[in-house]
């Protein structure tokens, strides 16, 4: 199954069947000080940097998310949406909870965008499945039914289920529907990554539809996390799941060696290409002696 996005003139393909796409997550205030701080000042330079610099590492798309405690992101996500949109050609993932923000942004994005997200509560699906029929864009569903989050992988299952039927129901193809099964730290709960893997299966098994991750926030809290994503990558890439919401520079080339891998890169031209447009910064000589 493939799920379409589109910028200006270039698309962005998430397939069950193909090569994994690479979401970039930067650009996202939790807890980057900097980016807040001139985020609030209405300076948009570093955000510009944060695009440039994913769209260098083979970003597919790039997460545009906005929200700062405290302030209230439907100022704020538009100005940023235009300017990416005018600057930049690469399809946006509009990443916001408040369905007005993701209204106020929605007129600004060329093409068609992700819309990041709905959950399975009414009240959410009845605001934000509108946006995504009139835009004509995709969405992402997360796992989350009217009882809030559960740690039961079948319960993800059911509130998915929830998710498509409903938008199905309104004439949005299946295809503009990834899955969220939600990705929580080990490093509070040890069965975390277990519980997101189930759920990953049940929902490939059960839909066969495109399967997104917030990737990096299993390994919230804990030392060496570029060790725990990287595996946690692997396994749920193994598992079913088909794009992710990501660092490029950092796990941009570990993707592109599962994707080789798991027999997604013919002649592993892929990788070679990756590798050698990002060589990996080389090792800091050890201090010779005197
Ligand atoms: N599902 C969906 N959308 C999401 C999430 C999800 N959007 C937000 C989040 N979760 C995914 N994005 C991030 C972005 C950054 C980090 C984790 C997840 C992260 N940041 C470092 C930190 O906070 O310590 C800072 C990184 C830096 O300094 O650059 O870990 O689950 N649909």
């Amino acid at each position: 199954m493939k799920t379409i996005l589109q910028s200006k003139s270039k698309k962005a393909v998430i397939d069950t069947d193909g090569p994994f796409t690479m979401i970039g997550e930067k650009i996202n205030p939790t807890g980057r000080k900097k980016l807040a701080a001139a985020l609030q000042e209405g300076n948009l330079d570093y955000v510009r940097d944060l695009a440039k610099k994913q769209i260098d590492a083979g970003a597919d798309l790039l997460d545009v998310n906005v929200g700062m405690a405290g302030t209230d992101d439907v100022d704020y996500l538009p100005n940023v949406v235009k300017m990416l949109a005018s600057e930049f050609d690469i399809p946006l993932c509009l990443d916001s909870p408040n369905p007005k923000a993701l209204a106020a942004a929605l007129p600004f994005v060329p093409g068609k965008p992700l819309i990041n997200s709905t959950n399975g509560e009414d009240r959410t699906l009845d605001a934000v499945l509108p946006l995504v029929k009139e835009y004509k864009t995709a969405v992402i569903g997360l796992t989350i039914g009217e009882e809030g989050i559960s740690n039961d992988p079948e319960a993800r299952l059911a509130a998915a289920d929830k998710i498509i039927q409903r938008a199905t129901q309104m004439g949005i193809p299946i295809e503009d529907i990834v899955i969220d099964p939600l990705v929580m730290t080990v490093g509070a709960d040890h069965n975390a990554s277990a519980i997101t893997l189930r759920t990953i299966e049940l929902v490939r098994k059960e839909f066969g539809v495109n399967i997104n991750l917030g990737a990096s926030n299993v390994s919230f809290g804990l030392p060496e996390r570029d060790v725990i994503n990287q595996a946690f990558l692997a396994l749920a890439i193994s598992a079913g799941a088909t794009c992710a919401i990501t660092d490029p520079m950092k796990y941009g080339l570990t993707i592109k060696a599962i994707d080789l891998l798991r027999a997604r890169d013919d002649y592993g031209m892929k990788y070679l290409k990756y590798y050698r447009a990002h060589p990996p910064v080389a090792a800091t000589p050890a201090p010779t002696k005197p």
